[in-house]
C-alpha cells in the first residue's frame, strides 16, 4: 500500500482519491468510485462533443510541455482513411518524477478509461502503453486491470454496446530516459532504436507506423473521466484561467515526507511543505526543482511561486512534471549538478553533435571542479557549453541539460568560486565544518 498525502483544503484528491483503500488498482474498488461512469457519458456523445469537452475544460498535457490535450486531439485529421492511434506516455524517467508510475500502480483503470473516451474522441481502435519497463510490478498490474476490463467489456469488440472496438496494448520499453521524447517512443515502439525524429511533422500528422497519432501522458489521459463526470465547469473551478485543474506533484529529497501530493495547479511549495511536514527536521531549503532536473532551479525565494504553468515561467523556470526535488544546506551544489549530468550524459542518444559531445564535456569539468581540480575560467567554459547546447540540440533532452548548469551558475556561482579557491570540495564529509 502507499501512502496518499490528502489533508483537507490545500489538497485535491481525485487521481489518488481511493490510493490508500485494499486493492485500490481493481475494477470492482474502481466501479465502487464511479470507475467507467465517464465513458458511459463519452459514447454516448458525438466524439467531436468530446474533444470539444476537453478543450474547453482547458486540460494541459501533464507530462512537461503542457500542451492543451483537446487541442491535440483536434489535429488528429478525419475522414483520412488511415487508422488513427493513441500511445500513453508512461516511460516516466525524468529524475525526481514519480506521479505516472504510483498512479498506474494504485489506480490503473483510471488510465484505460481516459484512453477508451479519447480513443472515442481521436476514432482510433487501437492504443498503446509504452511503460517504463523496469517497473515490473506495474507491468503486471497494468496486465491484470486490461486484463479485467476486456472482460467486462470496457475494451474489444462493441464496447458496452456502442459498436465501437478498441484494442489495447501495453509494450513495456527498455529503460533509456529519451523513450521518453515522444518521436523516440515512437520509433522504439516500432522496433527501432529509440533516437528523436525531426518535427514537424508532429505525430498528430505522421506518427506510429506514419499514421495520425495522438501520444498522451499517463496523468493527462487518466484526468479525462473526471472531467466527463464532473464537467468542465469543476475542473475549471480549481487551478487558474490558463492552469485550470489538479494535477500529482511529486515531492522528493530532504523533505519529511516525500511522497504524490495532488492539488489544484497554482499551490505553491510552501504549502506543499507546510501541509506535509516540511523540510526534516533541523535543516533549511537549500535549492529546489519545479519540474524535475530539466527545469532550472529554484532557491528559498521562489517558495510563494504558484505552480502552474504561468507562474513558474514567470519565474524564470518551467513547471514541467512537477517533481519538486528539495535540497537543504548540507547538499552540495556542484555534487548535484554534476550528477544529473552524468544522468544526461549517459542518456544522450548520440544523434546530435551539441549534446552528445556537450554533456561529455560538461561532465568532465564539473567533476573536475567538485574534486577541486577545477581552474577559475572553467566556469565561463561551463557556460559556454551549455550555451552550445542550449536551443541548438535536436531534442529537448540538450536543453534539459544546460538548465542546471545556467541556474545554478545563476544562484551558486560563490558556490562553484569556493571548490576552486579551496582546492577541495566544502561539503566533503572529511572537513570539519560545512562551509556557508
Ligand atoms: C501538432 C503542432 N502537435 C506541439 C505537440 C507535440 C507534443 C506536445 C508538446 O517536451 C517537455 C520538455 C522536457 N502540431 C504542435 C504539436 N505539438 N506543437 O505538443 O510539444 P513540445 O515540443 O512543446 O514538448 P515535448 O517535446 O513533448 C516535453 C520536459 O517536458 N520535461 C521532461 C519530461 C520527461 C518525461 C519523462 O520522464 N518521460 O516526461 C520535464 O520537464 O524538458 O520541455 O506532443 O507533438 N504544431
Ligand atoms: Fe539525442 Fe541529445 Fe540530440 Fe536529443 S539532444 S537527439 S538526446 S543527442
Amino acid at each position: 500500500m502507499m501512502t496518499v498525502h490528502s489533508p483537507e483544503k490545500v489538497l485535491s484528491p481525485v487521481l489518488s482519491a481511493f490510493w490508500d483503500e485494499p486493492r485500490s488498482w481493481t475494477l470492482q474498488t474502481y466501479r465502487r468510485h464511479d470507475g467507467y461512469e465517464g465513458l458511459k457519458k463519452a459514447l454516448a456523445m458525438p466524439p467531436d462533443d468530446v474533444i470539444a469537452l476537453v478543450k474547453e475544460a482547458g486540460l494541459r498535457g501533464r507530462g512537461g510541455a503542457g500542451f492543451p490535450t483537446g487541442m491535440k486531439w483536434q489535429f488528429i485529421p478525419q475522414g483520412d482513411g488511415k487508422p488513427h492511434y493513441l500511445v500513453v506516455n508512461a516511460d516516466e524517467s525524468e529524475p525526481g518524477t514519480c506521479k505516472d508510475i504510483p498512479l498506474l500502480f494504485a489506480n490503473p483503470h483510471s488510465l484505460i478509461e481516459g484512453m477508451v473516451i479519447a480513443c472515442h474522441a481521436i476514432r482510433s481502435q487501437h492504443a498503446f502503453i509504452y511503460l517504463r519497463g523496469e517497473v515490473v510490478p506495474v507491468l503486471r498490474r497494468l496486465h491484470h486491470a486490461v486484463a479485467e476490463a476486456y472482460d467486462a467489456g470496457y475494451l474489444g469488440r462493441d464496447i458496452q454496446g456502442s459498436g465501437f472496438d478498441l484494442e489495447l496494448t501495453v509494450h513495456a520499453g527498455a529503460g533509456a530516459y529519451i523513450c521518453g521524447e515522444e518521436t523516440a517512443l515512437l520509433d522504439s515502439l516500432e522496433g527501432r532504436r529509440g533516437q528523436p525524429r525531426l518535427r514537424p511533422p508532429f505525430p498528430a500528422v505522421e506518427g506510429l507506423y506514419a499514421c495520425p497519432t495522438v501520444v498522451n501522458n499517463v496523468e493527462s489521459i487518466a484526468s479525462v473521466p473526471s472531467i466527463l463526470t464532473k464537467g468542465k465547469e469543476w475542473f475549471r473551478s480549481m487551478g487558474s484561467e490558463k492552469s485550470p485543474g489538479f494535477t500529482l506533484y511529486s515531492l522528493s529529497g530532504h523533505v519529511a515526507n516525500p511522497g504524490q501530493y495532488e492539488a489544484p495547479l497554482g499551490v505553491t511549495l510552501r504549502q506543499l511543505l507546510d501541509i506535509s511536514g516540511g523540510i526534516r527536521p533541523g535543516h533549511q531549503l537549500k535549492f529546489w526543482t519545479p519540474g524535475g532536473s530539466s527545469t532550472p532551479m529554484f532557491t528559498e525565494e521562489h517558495l510563494d511561486v504558484p505552480l502552474d504553468y504561468e507562474g513558474v515561467g514567470a519565474a524564470g523556470s518551467m513547471l514541467g512534471t512537477k517533481a519538486l526535488q528539495c535540497f537543504d544546506e548540507t547538499t552540495c551544489v556542484v555534487r548535484a549538478v554534476t550528477r544529473w549530468t552524468e544522468f544526461y550524459a549517459h542518456e544522450s542518444c548520440g544523434k546530435c553533435t551539441p549534446c552528445r559531445e556537450g554533456t561529455y564535456w560538461l561532465v568532465q569539468l564539473l567533476r573536475d571542479i567538485e574534486a577541486g581540480k577545477g581552474k577559475p575560467s572553467d566556469l565561463d567554459k561551463l557556460n559556454d557549453i551549455a550555451d552550445t547546447i542550449n536551443g541548438k540540440s535536436f531534442c529537448a533532452l540538450g536543453d534539459g541539460a544546460a538548465s542546471p548548469i545556467f541556474s545554478s551558475l545563476k544562484y551558486f556561482r560563490e558556490e562553484y568560486e569556493k571548490h576552486i579557491e579551496l582546492a577541495a570540495c566544502p561539503f566533503d564529509p572529511s572537513r570539519s565544518t560545512v562551509w556557508a
